[in-house]
């Protein structure tokens, strides 16, 4: 099933010749309207209208977030406020928010972009869509709220919070998808188990998470305990928001609404652009936004381009599973260590509860990582002797697959603070 199987099937040829031509409209809109990039052009020679192949695109300069953040609220608005129909912002989780604003058309597209990321996801028309993400500044629950009445779904715009009440909601209404971080959902899972709901009694048939990083154990622990098939999408505010590229039913790497985003792969040191199937730096070029354009703007996500063709027959590129975000990256002893690494070994352990912390401590001038993982009540209170023996177990998983020591702590069941939106996994209390 597609929404816009035109543009979602197009030929490689199609598909660059549409960038092309997106691309030389939006230099202009940018040269044009938006200070920070007439000056960059300037000064590194640029001229918006000599632009004729996709190649040329390694030319044009960089946005960071620093950028945007410099020119708040509005400064990069290529379009006068009037114009602008909606404002939110970042969810600023590395720092003050970025503000991004969309005009009536840009509402349109983006709509559009995330109700083909339902319809790869499994939802149509007859879909009940629980949407559990925040409404407010952030963009997921308006964004995906506006791609699931686009397909003309019955959506309940629930919000986060009070899993209890989501489950009863999700049992009384029927509701047959549920949208949301997937750290939110296990939440939901822990709900229906306290709960003493049959799992089997709900209609939940598909899960379409994003929003934070996420590991496959997770998603096969999510698709286990409530029986649904879990799809991972990805977006940015500064972007768009959600709607940047989604997994179809396939599940194996998220598809890139190229028509709308050119994408890039670099290394993020050297800042050269790396081959499709190598980890690096997502930097997005937006083709068709009229409020916010952004010109290669660096994510700080890690992932990989799989230009390989897709079962589903969708010919856009996919991004794989986003691994980690450079400024999250966990550096011990000289050993890069990423959450979701983690996570992954620690789901594969019989015994662990799915809810983790990490913490990273200085002692003396060594960085050290310990790890908080919660257990079963019946391993909790069992004998000290097979507590022991996990922790050694988990220990040697660590050290094998990340080739570090790490301490762990087995923790009491409901301990760990939970998330109801982007989990926090990390907590450096070198800063401290
Ligand atoms: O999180 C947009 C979104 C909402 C995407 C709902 C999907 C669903 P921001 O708040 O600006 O926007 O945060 C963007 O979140 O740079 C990634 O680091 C992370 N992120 C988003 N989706 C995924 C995902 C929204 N599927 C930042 N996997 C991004 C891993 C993700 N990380």
């Amino acid at each position: 099933m597609y929404w816009e199987a035109v543009n979602e099937c197009m030929s490689r040829e199609e598909i660059e010749q549409i960038q092309l031509e997106r691309l030389q409209a939006n230099l202009l809109r940018v040269y044009m309207n938006v200070p920070f990039y007439r000056k960059k052009f300037d000064e590194l020679k640029i001229d918006p209208d000599s632009f004729c192949s996709l190649e040329d695109l390694k030319k044009l300069p960089f946005t960071t977030k620093e950028d945007l953040r410099d020119s708040y609220p509005y400064g990069f608005f290529a379009v006068p406020l009037r114009e602008i129909v909606r404002l939110q912002t970042s969810s600023g989780t590395t720092g003050m928010p970025t503000v991004v604003g969309y005009t009536r058309n840009d509402i349109r597209i983006w709509s559009n972009l995330v109700a083909r990321i339902l319809t790869a996801g499994g939802v149509s028309q007859s879909d009940i869509v629980q949407i559990a993400f925040d409404y407010g500044l952030f963009t997921g629950a308006l964004g995906l709220h506006y791609g699931a009445e686009r397909i003309g779904a019955s959506v309940i715009p629930i919000s986060s919070g009070n899993p209890q009440r989501q489950v009863k909601i999700m049992r009384d209404f029927k509701t047959t998808a549920l949208v949301c971080t997937p750290s939110f959902a296990l939440m939901m899972a822990d709900a229906i188990r306290s709960m003493d709901i049959n799992v089997n009694s709900l209609s939940l048939k598909y899960g379409l998470f994003g929003a934070e990083q996420w590991s496959e154990a997770m998603r096969q622990e999510l698709q286990d305990r409530l029986k649904i098939i879990a799809t991972d999408n990805y977006g940015l505010s500064e972007v768009i928001g959600p709607g940047v590229a989604g997994e179809c039913l396939e599940r194996k790497g998220l598809h890139i609404n190229e028509d709308h985003f050119l994408v890039e792969v670099i290394n993020p040191e050297t800042l050269e652009t790396v081959p499709d199937g190598t980890t690096g730096e997502l930097v997005i070029t937006t083709l068709t936004r009229e409020a916010m354009p952004v010109i290669r703007f660096r994510t700080r996500d890690l992932t990989s381009l799989i230009s390989e063709p897709c079962p589903c027959g969708r010919t856009f590129k996919r991004i794989s599973r986003i691994i980690g975000r450079t400024d999250d990256m966990i550096k011990i002893k000289g050993i890069n260590v990423f959450p979701s690494q983690i996570e992954s070994i620690l789901f594969e352990i019989e015994g662990t509860e799915p809810h983790y912390q990490i913490y990273i401590e200085r002692r003396g001038s060594e960085d050290e990582l310990k790890v908080l993982v919660e257990v079963s009540e019946a391993i909790f209170f069992d004998q000290i002797k097979k507590q022991k023996e996990l922790v050694e177990k988990i220990k040697k998983r660590l050290y094998t697959e990340l080739g570090i020591s790490v301490d762990v702590k087995l923790v009491e069941k409901n301990t760990l603070s939970r998330s109801e939106g982007k989990a926090k996994r990390v907590i450096d209390n070198r800063k401290i």
